[in-house]
């Protein structure tokens, strides 16, 4: 028996003792109200975490919110965390310590699809549900049955990004791209891309490639800027993403610039400063989307951190209001209290998979996918809404801000 369920036990006795009532009946009610563990693996720290910083806070947010509204049919719910840092290393260790020192029901994470084809699997095999909250390559539902992502994949996100450069200015049609080759979303990024530009008939001038860990692109800057570019559109993370669009801007770039979503934050800010000005990135999800639920989140947010929620913390909000629901489904269906933990999480799976969910994303559902040799896979996130946001940074490059411009 532990130190905690001893002292526990003995708070019980006493308390039987004061009202004169059986132990056994208290013990069984303190059971009934221990919290729900969800496991929350992104990165905490690394260069990653100006990425995961902000869905530790959306998850946070989560937990408060459905926690004031009862939880789980009355039983709340307690987020474990476990810090991946930007690594597959780091993911795999942040998976299993949740799986089987936690146990907990489910997994929002990692941060990276890069880090989820490592760490997915194990979730996969010990039959633990993971709701991606910010993986977006190709192939990521297809890892396994127990997998499913509440971030839209970039072939339906990427190109309106494109779209909107050239709405912007019609005249654009020389293009050039960059992106990391050492990270799989930016190789699956940059697919989508190089199509859309070929779709929308523009000229691809060149391909240029770096590392996620690069802090200097002087050379593929001065092999691309003598082709004289219109439009430069960028996969990678934050601090060499911003990076590349400072050095740019410094060598004379003027034109337009697309960043993916491994830009999408406003952590970039203080990297490209006011020289991020302009920077045009496609969207999973909006503030200004009118919705109760996004009203109440974006409101919370507000509350905290004084500026508007951004998307990785609107879908981390999501991915854990999803197990929540899912959770209290299940329960009414079949009482969680009378589950084995390996039950709990195959039934879970079978909850998230069949379920409706009305998120500040907007309503989202999940549908079977399935892996290349046609074995039954994971879920593939259905979702209605997407925009288009512009960096629009203060005088000086200390703030800004992304302005939604569709
Ligand atoms: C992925 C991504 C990242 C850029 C999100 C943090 O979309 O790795 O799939």
């Amino acid at each position: 028996m532990s130190k905690v369920s001893l002292s526990k036990r003995l708070i019980v006795f006493a308390i039987a003792a004061l009202l004169a009532v059986a132990p056994s009946a208290l013990l069984a009610q303190a059971q009934e109200v221990e919290p729900i563990v969800i496991g929350v693996a992104v990165a905490q720290t690394s260069n990653v975490a100006l990425l995961g910083q902000e869905q530790v806070i959306g998850a946070q947010i989560a937990e408060e919110f459905f926690n004031a509204r009862g939880g789980v049919n009355g039983r709340p719910i307690r987020l474990a965390f476990a810090d991946t840092g930007g690594d597959e290393a780091g993911a795999i260790n942040a998976f299993q310590t949740l799986i089987n020192r936690e146990n907990v029901v489910g997994i929002l994470g990692p941060t990276l699809s890069q880090q989820a084809f490592a760490a997915d699997p194990i979730a996969d095999q010990a039959g633990v549900p993971v709701i991606a909250p910010s993986n977006t390559a190709r192939g990521i539902p297809q890892i396994g049955r127990f997998i499913f992502r509440v971030s839209a994949p970039v072939a339906i996100v990427a190109p309106n990004a494109v779209k909107q450069a050239l709405k912007q200015n019609p005249d654009i049609k020389r293009v050039a791209v960059f992106y990391a080759q050492n990270d799989a979303f930016s190789v699956s990024e940059t697919g989508t891309f190089q199509q859309t530009v070929k779709d929308l008939e523009l000229e691809l001038l060149d391909v240029q490639t770096f590392q996620t860990t690069d802090t200097d692109f002087t050379t593929q800057i001065t092999n691309v800027l003598p082709l004289d570019p219109q439009l430069v559109i960028i996969s990678g993370l934050a601090a060499d993403g911003g990076n590349l669009v400072k050095q740019l801007r410094e060598l004379g770039y003027e034109g337009a610039i697309v960043g993916g979503n491994g830009l999408n934050t406003a952590n970039i800010f203080p990297v490209c400063q006011e020289l991020c000005d302009g920077i045009l990135i496609a969207q999973a999800y909006s503030y200004q989307y009118d919705s109760e639920v996004n009203n109440a989140f974006r409101e919370a947010y507000k509350a905290k951190q004084e500026k508007e929620p951004p998307q990785f913390s609107g879908q981390a909000f999501a991915g854990i209001q999803v197990f929540v629901e899912a959770l209290t489904n299940l329960d009414n269906r079949k009482p969680l209290k009378d589950l084995d933990l390996a039950t709990l999480r195959a039934e879970l799976r079978e909850e998230i998979m069949k379920g409706k969910f009305d998120t500040p994303l907007g309503p989202i559902s999940f549908e079977e996918t399935k892996k290349d040799d046609g074995s039954p896979a994971g879920g593939e996130l259905v979702q209605e809404q997407f925009y288009v946001a512009q960096i629009q940074m203060d005088p000086g490059g200390a703030t800004g801000r992304f302005v939604f411009v569709d």
